[in-house]
C-alpha cells in the first residue's frame, strides 16, 4: 500500500501497501502498513505467476473450494460483497468490477459496501457497478456468502466484520500482511493489485471481461500501481492492463478522472499547503528531510473533504534534496495521520514502527498526538536514530 499506494484518494489506516515497494503515493495514512505474515508459498499455487506477486497465492484446492462455493449457490442467494474503510480505488475496483461479475453470472440480489457513511471521492463517484453500492447500515444482516476486498484484516471491515461470523466468506486481497481470516482466503502477496486476483478468480468462475469489469479492475491496477511506476509493475502487470484496454475502456479518460481531476477548492488547498513545505538538509544524518503540514482548519477554509489530501505527498516527494519526505494531516484537534515516504537510503517503516504506526521501507505512517513542532521532533529524533 504505499507507495504501493496509489495517487487515487482513499486512506487505509491500519493497513499498509501490499507490495513491497512503493515509489509512493499519497495514498495511504497512519498506521498504513502493516506488514506482516504471509501465505505459505504452495507448489502449484496460482500466485508466484501473478501479475507483480512476489511470492505464491492461494493452492489450487483454495481456488477450486471458491469456484464451488459460488457455483453451489442458488442464483438468488443474498450475496454481501465488502471493502475496506476508506476505499481507495483497488478496494472500489475489485469490489465492484466482482460484482458484476457475479450479476453476468446471474446473481441477482449483489450488494456491495464499505463501513462509514457512503461518501465516495469524486475520482470514484462513475465507476461502474456503483448502483449496486448500499450503504453500511442497509445491507443484508444475514448473507449467504460474504466476500471481502483489499482488506488486510478483519479490523478493516469495521462494523460490518461481524457479517463474517453469520456466513461462509471468500476472501479476496493482496497484502502480504494478510492475517489469514474468512472461509476461503485466496491472498496473493505481493499481487500488484487486489484486482489481480478477482481477475482470476472471474476467470476460473468462466465470466468473460466486458468493459464495465474492465474499467473498474483497470482503476484497481492504476491506482495500487501509482499508474504501472511502482516496483510491483512486472511483465504480467502489463498483460493484465493490455487484456483490460482490449475491451475498448478508454485509459486517457480513466486517467483524468482518477488522478488529474480536483475540485477548484483542492488546488487552492494544495498550493497553499505545498506553500508551508519546509527543506532540512542536514536532517535524518544528512540524507534531508523535506515536509508540511495540513490542518482541518485548511479543509474548512477551502471547502474541501480530507481525502484530497491523500496525494499531497506527491509533489512533497518529488524534493530532490531529501531523501526522507513527511507529510502531517490533522484528523482531530492534537492528532495528526503522519505519512513518510523515502526514497531509498532510510528505511521509514522503521521510523513508523518507532513512532507507534508501520509500513513499508520505502512508505509508511503513524498516527501523532500534539502539535505539528512536537510530532517533527519526534520525526527529527526517530531519524536520527536511523
Ligand atoms: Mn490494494
Amino acid at each position: 500500500m504505499t507507495p504501493p499506494a496509489g495517487a487515487a484518494a482513499g486512506t487505509d489506516p491500519g493497513t499498509g501497501p501490499a507490495t513491497a515497494t512503493p515509489a509512493g503515493s499519497g495514498r495511504r495514512l497512519a498506521g498504513e502498513a502493516p506488514t506482516g505474515g504471509g501465505v505459505s508459498p504452495v507448489v502449484g499455487a496460482a500466485g508466484a505467476d501473478a501479475p507483480g506477486a512476489s511470492s505464491a497465492g492461494p493452492a489450487p484446492q483454495q481456488w477450486a473450494a471458491a469456484v464451488e462455493t459460488l457455483q453451489g449457490l442458488p442464483r438468488d442467494a443474498r450475496v454481501l460483497l465488502i471493502c475496506h474503510i476508506n476505499p481507495d480505488g483497488d478496494a472500489l475496483g475489485s469490489m465492484l468490477g466482482f460484482a458484476l461479475g457475479l450479476r453476468a453470472l446471474g446473481f441477482t440480489r449483489v450488494q456491495a459496501t464499505f463501513p462509514g457513511p457512503m461518501e465516495l471521492p469524486e475520482a470514484y463517484a462513475a465507476m461502474p457497478g456503483r448502483e449496486l453500492l448500499v450503504p453500511a447500515d442497509e445491507v443484508f444482516t444475514d448473507p449467504e456468502l460474504v466476500c471481502c476486498f483489499d482488506a488486510a484484516s478483519v479490523s478493516r471491515l469495521g462494523a460490518l466484520a461481524d457479517r463474517l461470523e453469520r456466513a461462509p466468506s471468500i476472501v479476496l486481497d493482496h497484502h502480504a500482511s494478510n492475517s489469514g481470516f474468512g472461509t476461503v482466503p485466496l491472498v496473493i502477496p505481493g499481487a500488484a493489485a487486489t484486482s489481480v486476483v478477482v481477475e482470476i478468480l472471474l476467470d476460473r468462475l468462466g465470466v468473460p471481461l466486458d468493459a464495465a469489469i474492465a474499467e473498474c479492475l483497470y482503476i484497481a491496477l492504476v491506482t495500487d500501481t501509482g499508474s504501472f511506476r511502482f516496483d510491483s509493475t512486472t511483465p504480467a502487470v502489463h498483460q493484465l492492463a493490455a487484456r483490460l484496454l482490449a475491451t475498448g475502456i478508454a485509459p486517457a479518460e480513466i486517467s483524468r478522472r482518477i488522478f488529474d481531476t480536483r475540485p477548484y477548492g483542492a488546488v487552492r488547498l494544495h498550493a497553499e499547503v505545498l506553500s508551508r513545505t519546509r527543506l532540512e538538509p542536514a536532517a535524518a544524518r544528512g540524507r534531508g528531510l523535506v515536509w508540511t503540514y495540513a490542518t482541518l482548519d485548511d479543509l474548512a477554509r477551502h471547502g474541501q473533504r480530507p481525502y484530497v489530501l491523500e496525494s499531497l505527498i506527491d509533489p512533497v516527494r518529488a524534493t530532490a534534496e531529501a531523501d526522507v519526505s513527511c507529510v502531517l494531516k490533522q484528523a482531530l484537534p492534537g492528532e495528526w495521520a503522519v505519512s513518510l515516504r523515502s526514497k531509498g537510503a532510510v528505511d521509514v517503516s522503521r521510523v513508523a514502527i518507532a513512532l507507534g504506526g508501520g509500513g513499508h521501507r520505502l512508505a509508511a505512517g503513524f498516527t501523532a498526538y500534539g502539535t505539528v513542532d512536537e510530532v517533527l521532533a519526534r520525526v527529527r529524533a526517530a531519524l536520527d536514530q536511523e
